[in-house]
């Protein structure tokens, strides 16, 4: 069930660029257990979306099931929206991708909907590079059907019950950079200064930009001895560096020592800065990013922020050259061209 929020704004907030309210980007009001990291999520979402100043009509919001899937009901209310079957996100988001490339395709998922029923369907949104940020909620568990451990418990973990998880976990983000996603970061949804960056850089990234946020359920895995609590993420995480992200409409005036920083230039002309340790790992080298994750695993401690980008990333239309325009823009003369080409076709392959 969804609650609608009353329509009032207070008449002094400042719109964005576009001329939007932050309120335009808002959805109905929360269901979820009070507490639960999905809800901050959503907020980030939010304000990244207001901030980027995007459009709300040129968004699509596409989700599986769970309690993480159910969240696009609770943010940008005025964009499209398709809520599909368990794990299958991945698959609708192609074909949309697919057959419109003008959108902007956010797609949200929880641990169980893409690391256990949907990870067939994860690796190949993650090899074709599709250009969509996918968002997954990571709570190390099935919330919606009572807490049993997902794909992504670490192993040695426990329940809010007791049990013991014996299973290894699979690291989404790692997966994500041997896969080929262009733009790979993790945070938490207790995290809100990190967290919205990363979703702007995410939305401005041309290929897939996977961020996996680590979203504890306060009521089924929110104990101490889950490596998924609030108490455990943040007693063991580290940040890749501080980070900044400056939209290519802003004129970058910062001035940074440069021993210390990492600045990587997206495709739209968008900077992310990484205030990086002195001789940390290169972001842009897909094998020194996952060294650094498996280093970090060694010690016990989370790594987050942006853990990898290809700022030359080839998204599956570059690749696949497929049609720049809509398909259902497409006439009879563009679909049909005639005898003669059809011809030059079948002599090229004789
Ligand atoms: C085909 C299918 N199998 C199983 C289910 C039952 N089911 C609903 S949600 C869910 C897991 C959700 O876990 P996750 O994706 O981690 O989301 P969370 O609720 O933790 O946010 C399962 C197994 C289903 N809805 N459809
Ligand atoms: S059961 Fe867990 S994941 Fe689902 S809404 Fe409640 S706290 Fe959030």
């Amino acid at each position: 069930m969804t609650f609608f929020r009353p329509a009032f704004r207070h008449p002094d907030l400042p719109p964005n660029a576009a001329g939007f309210h932050r309120r335009d980007y808002e959805g109905g009001l929360s269901t979820l257990c009070a507490g639960c990291g999905h809800d901050s999520i959503c907020n980030a979402i939010i304000d990244a979306c207001f901030e980027l100043a995007l459009p709300p009509h040129r968004i699509a919001k596409l989700s599986g099931i769970g309690c993480s899937s159910k969240t696009p009901a609770y943010f940008l209310g005025r964009s499209h929206g398709f809520n599909s079957v368990h794990g299958r996100m991945p698959s609708i988001a192609t074909g949309a991708n697919m057959a419109n490339r003008d959108l902007i395709y956010l797609g949200v998922s929880g641990d169980g909907d893409t690391a256990s029923i949907g990870m067939g369907q994860f690796v190949h949104a993650a090899r074709r590079n599709l250009n969509m940020t996918y968002i997954v909620m990571n709570n190390g568990c099935y919330g919606l059907t009572k807490g049993q451990f997902s794909a992504t418990a670490d192993k040695g973990s426990k329940s809010k019950q007791g049990n013991v998880n014996l299973l290894e976990s699979i690291d989404l983000c790692e997966l994500a950079i041997q896969l080929g996603a262009g733009f790979v970061a993790r945070s938490f949804s207790g995290d809100k200064a990190q967290l919205v960056p990363l979703i702007k850089a995410g939305l401005s990234h041309h290929g897939l930009s996977f961020i996996d946020v680590i979203s504890p359920c306060v009521t089924f895995n929110n104990n101490p001895e889950s490596t998924k609590s609030y108490h455990w993420v943040r007693e063991h995480s580290e940040a890749t560096g501080t980070f900044d992200f400056v939209p290519f409409r802003q004129t970058i005036t910062a001035d940074y020592a440069d021993d210390t920083v990492q600045e990587v230039v997206l495709h739209d002309s968008s900077v992310i800065h990484l205030h990086k340790h002195p001789n940390g790992p290169d972001i842009t080298d897909r094998r020194q990013a996952i060294d650094n994750l498996e280093d970090h695993k060694e010690q016990g401690v989370i790594l987050t922020g942006v853990l990898y980008v290809n700022p030359d990333s080839q998204d599956t239309h570059d690749i696949l050259q497929t049609s720049v325009r809509p398909l259902n823009s497409l006439t009879e003369a563009d679909l049909c061209p005639g005898a003669q080409a059809l011809e030059a076709v079948n002599t090229a392959h004789r």
